[in-house]
């Protein structure tokens, strides 16, 4: 692909103003031919020049001249900056390099966002020390739950280096990411030998680009490795050969790949290899990498999502929500502190409404990372809009009541909690190499508000939809209203039409797009709803799996009782009969109805407002979201006739507003 092929998302930079001077750079305690400093500086000037017209020269000293002076300032935090513009120019102060380029990218965010290069100002640190993206990039090209083209990392067994590299670490860097891992965590063929010869220049070559954005390069593990491209006949994480072959291997890693962050392993975990397959636990298999890693700087990234995959729908006891919390508890505080366990929001799968996982903060004595999923595996394959930023808030403010004043999980994920400094939030990222980069336009506003979100976890999701909105299309106010109204409304959509009161699933297996209600009722994946004639839920309360006691006390009570349990997440919780009475003064089933009908209903109003900005959004760009909201009134229809006519066929009670149902 050659350059320009793609778009610059929210770096397109549009003129703001027509500035009069010059912009001249004065360095103190930066070395300004270091590649992080270089980055910034080289940002800045066509950060400035794009929206103001304004070029950064190597000497001026005229009365239209401004200064950008860059200093350290030792008392900031680590990744921290503070700048302040004036009539005279900007300062920036920054303790290290990564501080400088975010505070770059900060002035110029303020500019896009409207503001005059002498009335820009902000002092920021990092919320979360990694802030990551996980790639399920395949060598192959193609990309595991990935719906916006193939892999711009990976093409036919090898790596693509191109502008485009260097473009997604820009745009990445703006929005804070510190950590990539480019590779699938279901670590096959190929991949595996990413830590080989094979491929080590190549990676080393993508390592040092990232270096220049302040990214650090990891790559995900097959936990088999000493079987499948070395020649033992074990992988036991015990066993001493497979200690020395771990070692050789990661002196030889890091003999090349200097910078290298570490490795993020899926072991045990759908078919993934692990240390259970010889009787050893999940932190015998960490550790062991830990300790080998360690003399080089490096961490593990260790998945929590371990359940049991072949599953009999018979068994109403084993719960797959509670496999995580059962698997990795019983070890906390034995994990070494360059361990960190990486935990998805809820016990299940990315549903588009969970539970926030009881693993999180109910470990204490463990690293651990918050993982979230842009791509829109389960909510809408970025056909539909579906905003997540408002359920990854929802997921930080959780309440953990772990015992220590500050319980969130965005402070235990940050480290605040416990004051471990090995932590952070992952997300599985959206990209492809689709020209737009996310498939759908739109579906690029999770992508900026993941970064933005794991830099500053106090953001609103209304400010990070109208930064990025600003910085994307720079639109008219009102214009700006009715999509920033959107992709706030559009979450709570896309739930009304699916699965409800956080019962999940009823998709299509396999592809996850579209309903399929009784898809995974009667499969091995744990993934059931439990619908009969009389109601519907799962019994995870003390009576049922006994999941609900998996949280502190306080959390384990509300759950535990259909009139404490949010009603949002009702199913989760409770097998509920179709006539309950909700708060709202509505049955169950009536709720089902409703909420269908009305998701149905506010997806068309959604694709109504998009037609209202025609003419201000660029032509590309309307026509590919227009394209796909066509397509979302066909799911939003579909789910809704579907569940509807599943509810009253088994329950026999009829709509009481009398509505078509098939
Ligand atoms: C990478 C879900 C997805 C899988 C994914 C897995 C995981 O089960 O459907 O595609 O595998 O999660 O997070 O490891």
């Amino acid at each position: 692909m050659k350059v320009n092929e793609w778009t610059q998302l929210w770096l397109d930079h549009h003129r703001m103003y027509e500035g009069s001077g010059v912009w001249a750079l004065e360095l103190a305690g930066f070395d300004k031919d270091r590649a992080v400093i270089k980055s910034a500086i080289r940002e800045f000037k066509r950060g400035m020049e794009a929206l103001t017209g304004e070029k950064t020269l190597e000497t001026a000293s005229g009365s239209d001249t401004h200064k950008l002076i860059i200093s350290q300032n030792s008392a900031l935090s680590k990744e921290s900056y503070h700048f302040e513009g004036s009539a005279d120019g900007i300062t920036l102060e920054a303790l290290d390099e990564n501080g400088v380029l975010y505070g770059v990218f900060a002035i110029l965010r303020q500019i896009a966002c409207g503001k005059k290069a002498d009335q820009v100002s902000e002092k920021a640190a990092p919320s979360n020390p990694l802030r990551m993206m996980n790639h399920w990039d395949n060598m192959d090209g193609s990309i595991e739950r990935g719906y916006s083209g193939e892999s711009f990392f990976f093409e036919n067994e090898e790596i693509i280096i191109d502008d485009r590299t260097r473009d997604y670490a820009r745009f990445m860097a703006s929005v804070g990411i510190n950590g990539v891992v480019i590779n699938n965590v279901n670590v096959k063929g190929a991949a595996s030998y990413l830590i080989t010869d094979r491929y080590f220049d190549k990676v080393k070559e993508l390592s040092d680009i990232f270096g220049e954005y302040g990214i650090r390069l990891y790559l995900s593990l097959n936990f088999a490795s000493p079987i499948e491209i070395g020649d033992l006949d074990t992988c036991d994480p015990l066993d001493k050969k497979v200690i020395t072959w771990w070692e050789e291997k990661v002196k030889e890693v890091y003999d090349r790949l200097h910078s290298f962050g570490g490795f993020l392993v899926k072991a045990d975990s759908e078919g993934r290899p692990g240390p259970f397959t010889y009787g050893r636990t999940q932190a015998d298999g960490a550790n062991m990498l830990g300790d080998v890693i360690k003399p080089y700087g490096g961490i593990i990234i260790w998945r929590c999502f371990v359940y049991n995959c072949t599953q009999d729908w018979r068994d109403t006891r084993t719960d797959r929500a509670r496999a995580g919390y059962d698997y990795f508890m019983e070890q906390d505080g034995t994990y070494h502190d360059n361990v960190i366990l990486q935990i998805k929001n809820g016990p299940m799968d990315f549903q588009i409404r969970e539970p926030v996982s009881p693993l999180l903060g109910g470990l204490k004595q463990t690293n651990q990372m918050l993982e979230v999923q842009i791509a829109q595996e389960y909510t809408g394959h970025q056909i539909d809009l579906c905003y997540l930023i408002p359920m990854y808030k929802e997921v930080l403010d959780f309440h953990t009541h772990c015992g220590s004043e500050k319980d969130t999980v965005a402070d235990v994920v940050s480290g605040r909690t416990m004051g471990n400094e090995l932590a952070g939030m992952a997300a599985v990222i959206n990209t492809g190499n689709d020209k737009n980069w996310t498939g759908n336009d739109l579906a690029a506003a999770n992508l900026y508000g993941f970064g933005r979100l794991s830099f500053n976890t106090e953001l609103t999701s209304e400010e990070i939809a109208r930064e990025w909105i600003a910085q994307t299309f720079n639109l008219p106010e009102k214009e700006t209203e009715i999509l920033c109204s959107m992709l706030l409304r559009s979450r709570e959509i896309y739930e009304k039409y699916t699965s409800p009161l956080g019962i999940g699933w009823m998709v299509t297996p396999n592809g996850h797009y579209g309903p399929s209600v009784d898809g995974y009722e009667y499969s091995r994946w744990g993934t059931y709803h439990r619908a009969d004639h009389l109601g519907i839920g799962v019994d995870r309360t003390d009576k049922g799996t006994g999941y609900a006691q998996q949280y502190y006390e306080e959390n384990a009570r509300m759950y535990n009782d259909p009139l404490t349990c949010p009603e949002e997440l009702l199913l989760f919780f409770h097998h509920i009969p179709y006539t309950w009475m909700l708060k709202t003064g509505k049955t169950l089933l009536q709720h089902i109805y409703d909420s269908h009908f009305e998701g149905e209903e506010e997806a068309r109003g959604l694709a109504t407002d998009w037609d209202k900005l025609q003419g201000v959004i660029p032509k590309e760009s309307f026509d590919r979201v227009k394209e796909r909201f066509l397509l979302q009134l066909d799911n939003a229809r579909e789910w809704r006739d579907q569940v509807n006519s599943y509810f009253y066929r088994k329950s026999g009670i009829p709509d009481q507003k009398g509505r078509t149902i098939y």
